[in-house]
């Protein structure tokens, strides 16, 4: 078969957004631009709805943005499994699909009707920059005492891996936002803000809790330059809230301290999401969607990296900063290890915030052009290509 005509996507949501944001990214983009007809099943239907406000998180089935969502319980129904299965990040399986699947011939050589042949079955992995990436993805893993082989996914930032989730035209879209003034005025105004000030700077900033807010925020704060900093409602709210000496914050509000303006923003739907990220001079960002949707944004973009009990999220942070340095000047390249480490507890954030903020025009350059790079590799496009790839290896296989 060529392309997958039904595909399967299951996902748990560990924590946080990331998990369904990724998740629900391929899920539209495989249903909107490759017709593929894709079930959704999700165990937690509020966090989706968060990302997309249209979902009724009290469904247990519906339609959505051309996706059926369907509510992932326990009692798992009897269901025919999808040409393509995607488990998202390593969650298991319910056993009867697992089992539903094992029952399917192996081949369409076999003479068996093209929908009863096994699925193509993807884990679709975490995102890392790492080396080991590359010699990891489109590995088999077979399923002991089960007729049955899973493929491990990888993105990543090489030809060698799979690439990251890009939309066909949010390059061209994002083009076209970014350069009417028209338009980022509507989307400012539509956030409760004037059009962006000469000499003005505007920062998104999504992260977790982080003991680096305190300084930054104090800088900025004492700054000569105006600075409007876009915090949404959730994890590093309170601190934000606390250094500008209020309790807590809600969307809407605003609050003047010295040269800052925080500016509380709702969690906005994703596509609302990625509109502020191109609007911003600079993005705080954290996880691996809001991360990869800031490099599509083309400007410069501070990480926070979800961090891991054993500490291996650092050599993640290393691995990524390693690809994404090696073609700046050596002080820009040193000026964004050092607020990257900083900021995610590896030092301090004053001087290297002064050290960013002063090549921010080479900078933003750097992040147009690592935008370029990358989107030559599309995740989805890549995940058809193999879908085709393993087709064909085993029609090979039975006739051979
Ligand atoms: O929310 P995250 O921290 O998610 C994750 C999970 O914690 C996961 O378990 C972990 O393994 C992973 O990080 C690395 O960060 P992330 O990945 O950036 O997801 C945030 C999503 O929320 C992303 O799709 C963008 C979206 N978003 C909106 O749609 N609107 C908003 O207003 C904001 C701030 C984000």
């Amino acid at each position: 078969m060529n392309k997958p005509v039904t595909c399967d996507i299951f996902c748990a949501v560990v924590d946080n957004y990331g998990d369904i944001g990724v998740s629900w990214r391929l899920a539209r983009q495989l249903a909107h631009e490759h017709g593929v007809a894709v079930r959704l099943w999700l165990d937690d239907l509020h966090t989706l709805q968060r990302l997309c406000p249209e979902l009724d998180a009290g469904k247990a089935a519906q339609m959505c943005r051309e996706v059926e969502v369907r509510h992932w319980t326990k009692d798992f129904p009897e269901v025919a499994p999808a040409d393509l299965v995607i488990e998202a990040f390593a969650c298991e399986l319910p056993s009867s699909y697992i089992q539903a699947m094992a029952a399917l011939t192996p081949s369409s050589a076999a003479g068996a009707p093209l929908a009863k042949r096994k699925p193509v079955w993807i884990n679709l992995e975490y995102l890392s920059a790492e080396d080991w990436v590359d010699g990891c993805h489109k590995l088999p893993s077979p399923r002991p005492n089960l007729p049955l082989v899973k493929h491990f996914f990888f993105p990543g930032f090489t030809r060698k891996t799979g690439g990251l989730l890009l939309e066909g035209d949010l390059i061209a879209r994002r083009d076209a936002f970014q350069n009417d003034p028209a338009r980022l005025a509507a989307f400012w105004q539509g956030l409760g803000l004037p059009p962006q000030a000469v000499g003005e700077q505007r920062i998104s900033l999504f992260s977790y809790e982080n003991p680096a807010i305190s300084d930054l925020l104090g800088q900025w704060a004492a700054g000569s330059q105006p600075l409007t900093c876009l915090v949404p409602e959730g994890r590093a709210l309170p601190q934000v809230a606390g250094c500008c000496g209020q309790a807590q914050g809600r969307a809407g509000e605003a609050w003047q301290r010295g040269s800052l303006r925080v500016q509380v923003l709702p969690f906005v739907e994703q596509a609302r999401y990625d509109e502020l990220l191109w609007a911003c001079d600079v993005n705080f960002v954290r996880g691996e969607d809001s991360f990869v949707r800031a490099q599509w944004a083309g400007k410069p973009l501070i990480w926070h990296i979800y961090p891991q009990h054993d500490g291996v999220h650092m050599q993640k942070l290393h691995a990524f900063l390693d690809k994404y340095c090696a073609s700046l000047p050596q002080e820009a390249a040193e000026a964004v290890r050092a607020l990257w480490e900083g900021w995610n507890g590896e030092g301090k954030t004053l001087q290297p915030w002064n050290e960013f903020a002063a090549r921010q025009s080479i900078l933003a350059k750097h992040a147009h052009a690592w935008a370029q790079q990358l989107s030559g590799n599309s995740l989805a496009l890549n995940l058809l290509d193999f879908f085709r790839e393993i087709g064909t290896m085993r029609d090979f296989n039975f006739q051979n």
